[in-house]
């Protein structure tokens, strides 16, 4: 291992694994667990507005060039599995730009809100300047209907991050695309990169987000558990039970989903990326999908594991990644002659959608001729080890907030520390920290499901030298130490990236204090 270990600072490994007791002398007084229930009223906040985010932001390394685009909201007719679907997307398109550029550029995307309604975008994955982190009432006023807005910060670190809309289920239709941050120091062999966005979708198909939100919240009660004889899914309404999964711990999923799709296409029409034989194809999958975990191969090829959520692991071979809402998994795939398929299972859902890679030789399979199963080595980000090159350095936990995962199906509830988050009064419930700080955060999964956990502004490390992630799978039952140091003053959310879960209240605010 490599931390550097300053002469006054107690190696965090060393705190983590000795007693509670030692663990809280060690730490000192600042370490102050939060209680159920804690946010204080009386504290100054330090909010977007604040000359310490301007500050913060000036600091950053900057390149001096800047990267312009707009970006236009509006309702659009999509082709989706050969059907004109009507959802909203960005510059009239399904699948929208994919954006480009390099750590210490200036990006300033103008959105141009053309949707009768507001709308916002969020930067998933950036420990960016707060004001332009994309959460309505916490760090803007949402964008209205008819009005522009100017989102100018710089590219603070390298890899795969995504953006989407951050407003109840817009990003349920098709607000979000890819953005990719160059490393100028990349070590990465890799001849092409291949951005795969992967989606649950019903939107204009099936019924809309908000239809479906509404018919889940009224909570599945006793249908929960229910399934086919043959112990398969069965689809209710929108509903879907008994969709499990081993990988994740239990139930996988509550939405029942007429399409999945790959970059935008469905399995009659999968994408195809060209390729020579031997070629190092880095793959940059993306999740974007509300309710859905896609566990993702070749058949009868391994991928070499590389990074999560942007930052770089120890390389792994897997057979399969898994990977949940809002996380990302980048590996290598080496090119084989002929048609390659790159599989996306639903797990635990019985479905899947594909893409292939092509050398221009043979003829593509047929998505029956595909397999329904990837077993073998089976890996989600949450379970990687960090490139000893991202290792947070040594330093003792000044607080600890413990954050349980709350609520259920029955009464769709779901909630941190049994608070329901409501957006009318963000800091409620509020976990405070201060600037400086080392900060752990104990997700406790008390419910029956997995839940893929984002805080935004900050990468975090899982456990002591575990991925850099901003995303993490915490199985039902599990409890789930992250660690981030607290460099990034602001408002920052945490929440499920369940769509549905978030906007039913598994949501809080990392609150920056004075
Ligand atoms: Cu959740």
């Amino acid at each position: 291992m490599n931390k550097s270990t300053a002469p006054f600072e107690v190696n965090r490994r060393s705190v983590l694994g000795f007693s509670v007791v030692t663990a809280a002398t060690a730490a000192l007084a600042a370490c102050t667990p939060t209680k159920p229930g804690a946010g204080n009223a009386s504290v100054t906040r330090i909010l977007p507005t604040d000359p310490l985010v301007a500050q913060t932001e000036a600091n950053r390394v900057a390149t001096g060039k800047t990267i312009s685009k707009t970006l236009t909201t509006s309702p659009v007719s999509a082709t989706i599995a050969g059907k004109k679907t009507p959802t909203w997307g960005y510059n009239g398109s399904l699948v929208a730009p994919t954006l480009r550029g390099q750590v210490g550029d200036q990006l300033a995307v103008t959105v141009q809100n053309d949707l009768d309604e507001s709308t916002t975008i969020h930067w998933h994955g950036l420990a960016l300047r707060n004001n332009a982190d994309g959460v309505p009432k916490v760090s803007q006023k949402a964008i209205g209907a008819g009005q522009d807005y100017d989102y100018t910060f710089k590219l603070p670190h390298p890899g795969t991050y995504w953006y989407h809309s951050h407003l109840e289920m817009q990003r349920e239709r098709a607000l979000y695309g890819a953005l990719i941050i160059e490393d100028p120091q990349e070590t990465l062999e890799y001849d092409k990169d291949w951005v795969i966005v992967l989606d649950d979708w019903l939107d204009g198909v099936s019924a809309t987000p908000d239809e479906v939100l509404k018919e889940v919240s009224k909570g599945m009660g006793s249908m929960e558990g229910m399934g086919h004889d043959d112990g398969g899914p069965m689809k209710m309404g929108n509903l879907l039970m008994g969709a499990t999964s081993d990988f994740l711990g239990g139930d996988a999923g509550d939405i029942a989903y007429p399409l999945h799709l790959f970059n935008g296409q469905d399995t009659k029409d999968p994408e195809t990326f060209k390729a020579k034989p031997g070629e190092r194809i880095r793959l940059r999958i993306i999740n974007a999908s509300a309710d859905t975990a896609y566990r993702v191969g070749v058949p009868n090829q391994q991928l070499s594991v590389t990074h999560t959520d942007g930052f770089p692991v120890k390389h792994v071979k897997a057979d399969a990644v898994v990977v949940g809402m809002g996380e990302r998994i980048d590996a290598i795939l080496v090119a084989k002659e002929g048609y390659t398929p790159l599989i996306a299972l639903a797990e635990g859902k019985n479905q899947m959608t594909y893409g292939l890679l092509s050398t221009g030789i043979g003829d593509a399979p047929s998505a029956d001729k595909l397999p329904r199963k990837l077993e073998g080595k089976v890996v989600d980000g949450g379970q990687l080890a960090a490139d000893p090159s991202v290792n947070l350095p040594s330093k003792t936990v000044d607080r600890t907030h413990e954050l349980r995962l709350t609520g259920g199906m029955e009464k769709f509830d779901w909630g941190i520390n049994g608070h329901r988050f409501d957006l009318a009064s963000p800091y409620e419930n509020a976990f405070d920290i201060k600037k400086g700080e080392r900060v752990e955060v104990k997700f406790v999964n008390d419910t029956q499901m997995w839940h893929p956990m984002h805080i935004h502004g900050h990468t975090f490390q899982v456990g002591d030298e575990g991925a850099r992630k901003d995303t993490v799978i915490v199985r039902p039952g599990d409890t789930m130490s992250v660690y981030f140091d607290a460099d990034n003053p602001g408002q920052w959310l945490t929440h499920c990236h369940n769509a549905y879960h978030a906007e039913r209240g598994m949501m809080g605010v990392f609150s920056y204090i004075k």
